[in-house]
């Protein structure tokens, strides 16, 4: 099926089909499950279950960094189930938020009481903990650690929208920075990394914050249906709509102005994902930091002055997402997807739009610091002989078959009828 979505794409058919064939064990799966205890084999299968995005680059990371990581992870993800869960009252969900990072030394603790999709992290949360407890201590602290100010920082955003562009930074901070932060201590305790990375706070929060903030965007429709709301007022508040109100028909260049914005300040980021990245040395932490900021600028193009995003689900499709994953293994490659991607916002970037000057502005600044020889063109060109081939080639045999087929079937086919 998403083969076919990608017809118009050779580069991408060919990127599934080299996928699925084994140029996958580039980026994912190192796992050396028979090593594994029962115990922790089950935390992975808990990965794969409740992480479409992470869970293959995580499984690649490098010795020891991949279980931290992917406890890390999981750790989260129950955390964040019980901030997301809309049944449970402020009583209970509050005090859970500021103690969670305890539960980590308490061995029966768990929650059954949960309504969400991943409310298996929760309910197996012993299983969880106890691989925790084993990690060493370096890694143990900076997960506690990211934990405890992660829960506190979910309080402070659990009935209240934020307000200023400011606001939106500290609630994405909270969310995505924090775990931007805890995974560069991670990697330089690992001795992967340097320590510079682990200490560098102010860059490894924006590479939470441009992968926030795409899936705020993103999900505006989604999070207005279940009545949450994360898109600032200062940027729709303007135009003196109410919450939720860029849906309205009424409101569409609103709407537009708004998504607009807010795509603008995202592109904001892009410089500190590119420094960030080019400190990187090791092949599997440079996969696992890459893959997710290259999916995150091909979806903020998708977004920008789209429409659709206020009426449906905007998505890239499989086969562009496993054709950036095969390609963003080196800085000049992502530098080379992040041009061309900045690049084709820019030529839809309108003069009538009230962003467009600071729009224009971030994306020259990304350009200048993106520049590479290397090239992520649709390749089209370099494909389109063989495809042709490939294509004639596959409707003479579909020819053939058929007239073949009537040759032989065609005396009983007529009797039939
Ligand atoms: C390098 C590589 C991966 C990075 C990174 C740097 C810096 C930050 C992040 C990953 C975090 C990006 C978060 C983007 C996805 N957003 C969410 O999942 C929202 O929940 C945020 C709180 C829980 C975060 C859990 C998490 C996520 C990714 C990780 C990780 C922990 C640990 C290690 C590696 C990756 C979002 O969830 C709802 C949904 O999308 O279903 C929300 O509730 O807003
Ligand atoms: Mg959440």
């Amino acid at each position: 099926m998403e083969l076919l979505r990608s017809i118009g794409h050779p580069e991408e058919v060919y990127a599934l089909l080299k996928y699925k064939i084994g140029g996958c064990h580039t980026t994912v799966a190192k796992c050396d499950y028979d090593k594994m205890s029962d115990n922790l084999k089950t935390c992975y299968e808990f990965l794969k279950l409740t992480s479409r995005s992470f869970a293959a680059v995580i499984q690649a990371l490098d010795g020891e960094l991949r279980d931290a990581v992917c406890l890390f992870y999981l750790v989260l993800r129950a955390l964040d189930t019980v901030e997301d869960d809309m049944s449970l009252p402020n009583e209970v969900k509050i005090p859970m938020l500021k103690d969670f990072y305890s539960y980590l030394e308490n061995p029966q603790w768990k929650f059954m009481e949960s309504t969400e999709k991943d409310k298996i992290v929760l309910e197996q949360f012993p299983v969880i903990s106890a691989e925790f407890r084993k990690l060493s201590p370096i890694y143990k602290e900076a997960i506690s650690d990211v934990t405890k100010r992660m829960g506190h920082g979910m309080t402070v955003y659990l009935d209240k929208a934020p307000d200023t562009l400011q606001q939106w930074d500290e609630y994405c901070h909270y969310v995505a920075g924090l775990v931007g932060i805890g995974l560069s201590r991670l990697f330089a305790a690992s001795k992967l990394e340097s320590e510079e990375v682990g200490k560098d706070d102010k860059l490894a929060n924006s590479m939470g914050l441009f992968l926030q903030k795409t899936n705020i965007i993103r999900d505006y429709l989604e999070d207005v249906q279940q009545n949450r709301h994360f898109w600032p007022k200062q940027a729709w508040g303007k135009y003196g709509t109410g919450q939720g109100d860029l849906l309205k028909p009424g409101n569409q260049q609103y709407a537009m102005a708004c998504l607009n914005e807010l795509v603008t300040n995202a592109l904001h980021h892009v410089p500190d994902v590119l420094v960030y990245l080019g400190r990187l040395q090791n092949q599997s932490v440079f996969n696992f930091c890459a893959i997710p900021q290259v999916m995150a600028i091909a979806t903020l193009e998708r977004c920008y002055n789209n429409p659709n995003i206020f009426t449906g689900v905007v998505k890239i499709r499989k086969g562009e997402a496993v054709k950036m994953m095969l390609q963003a293994t080196s800085l000049d490659s992502v530098k080379a997807i992040m041009t061309h991607f900045t690049l084709k916002i820019k030529e839809r970037v309108s003069p009538d739009d009230p962003t467009a000057p600071a729009t224009s502005a971030v994306i020259d600044r990304c350009l200048r610091l993106s520049q590479t020889d290397t090239v992520y063109a649709s390749q089209s060109e370099r494909f389109f002989p063989l495809y042709i081939s490939c294509g004639i080639l596959l409707s003479a045999i579909v020819w053939q078959y058929y007239t073949g087929l009537y040759s032989i079937m065609g005396p009983y086919l007529e009797d039939e009828k």
